[in-house]
């Protein structure tokens, strides 16, 4: 690891010591809020990772490499800690890291200073003797390996370990030679399966994508999380087309449209299922929920961090957890879900029990084993979910 202090990285030109800081690597900070202050490194490596504190007074920054630059926001809570920015993936060999204070801040931001803490270069170690080492390089579309566990607080009265690399042994080594831009768009897939079902048709789902810090610090004129729209933090990836294997178990179908919330934008799933996660920024912490058609959210994994592109921690298997029925579309709600299980669920679904036969909007309704039979088995599995966790997540 490489401190702020490093004498490999050069400053210019206002950059300011902090001392004492609880948490930071060796207690320091180095901290600007000058337009175009630059922090610069000079490393030998394919990846690189930095640290910088968030704190309620912090703007955005750019993290620049061989002239490639991508934006990152610090703002954060009170008691943020410092969080990793990256991996910075590039080519093996000689590179130019930058962090530039750019002077733009985030709305809920009250100043623009850029405070870097450390940096870490894996596949080659730099001057300044990096966490990288002896191993082959690892790829540029490849996450560190061989992973080391760090200590990152988060709050006043709580830490969170996350992986962040390390340079042991390697990714295989890529084919093609294009080096990818810093930062980018985190992609994710991930494979879940649905509780009691007796048939696997395509299915819709809504994958929840919550950022932990921001969820904490909504703007005054952000409004909570409804069913039908996200809160503060949150992005809705809104009716994925979901398609089971033999196995019964689901990922996104290939070539399927979704919607996206906030912005109402689409998006398309591509290369075996996997999801491209506009606007939601990398390098933060996420948790990710998933809600079926006729089913509660469940928060499947919390605490991780989004990489850029199809990064191998990103291809999530969710199968262990499977998707309880209950909170079915209300036909006299425009067929709309409300997040919660209650009396008005079990009322639905006993009475297109009660009218039988196959008419697509009562199968549509309460047909929670998915077999095209209405019947007290579709019932057994909304009274499951009622003894076990009634609402959503
Ligand atoms: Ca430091
Ligand atoms: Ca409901
Ligand atoms: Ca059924």
């Amino acid at each position: 690891m490489i401190d702020d202090r490093d004498p490999n990285i050069s400053y210019a030109t206002t950059w300011v010591n902090v001392n004492n800081v609880t948490g930071a690597y060796k207690n320091t900070l180095k901290r600007s809020k000058t337009p175009n202050d630059t922090a610069t490194l000079n490393f030998t490596g394919t990846s690189a990772w930095v640290r910088l504190s968030e704190a309620q007074n912090r703007g955005m920054a750019a993290i620049i490499i061989d002239g490639a630059s991508k934006t990152v926001d610090t703002y954060g809570p009170p008691n943020s800690g410092v969080v990793w920015f990256g991996p910075y993936n590039v080519s093996a060999g000689s590179h130019t890291l930058v962090i530039k204070v750019i002077h733009t801040k985030n709305p809920r931001a009250t100043d623009f200073n850029v405070a870097l803490d450390a940096i870490r270069i894996y596949g080659g170690g730099p001057g300044g003797g990096g966490g990288g080492g002896t191993g082959t390089p690892g790829g540029p579309t490849k996450p560190p390996v061989n992973l080391l566990p760090e200590q990152i607080p988060i709050g006043s009265k709580d830490t969170l370990t996350i992986n962040i690399g390390g340079g042991g042994v390697g990714g295989p080594s890529p084919t093609g030679g294009t080096t990818p831009a810093p930062g980018g768009t985190a992609q994710v897939r991930f494979g879940i399966k649905l509780y009691g079902v007796e048939k696997t048709p395509d299915i819709k789902v809504r994958l929840k994508v919550t950022d932990l810090v921001a969820q904490l610090t909504p703007a005054p004129s952000q409004s909570a999380d409804t069913c039908q729209n996200p809160g503060p933090g949150q992005f809705f990836f809104k009716d994925i087309t979901m398609s089971a294997d033999s196995n019964g178990v689901y990922h996104p179908k290939d070539g399927t449209t979704f919607n996206i919330l906030p912005g109402a934008t689409t998006g398309t799933v591509s290369g075996g299922g996997w999801l491209t996660l506009s606007g939601v920024a990398t390098g933060r912490i996420y948790s990710l929920a998933v809600k079926g058609e006729k089913h509660v959210s469940s928060i499947m994994v919390n605490n991780v961090v989004l990489n850029d592109g199809q990064a191998s921690g990103q291809d999530f298997d969710w199968t262990a957890k499977p998707l309880q029925g209950g909170d079915v579309p209300d036909p006299s709600n425009n067929s709309l879900q409300d997040c919660i299980v209650n009396a008005n669920d079990v009322s639905l679904v006993k009475s297109a029990i009660e009218k039988g036969g196959n008419d697509p909007a009562n199968l549509n309704t309460a047909d929670l084993d998915y077999n095209g039979v209405l019947n007290s088995a579709d019932m057994a599995i909304l009274t499951t979910t009622l003894s076990t966790k009634p609402d959503d997540e």
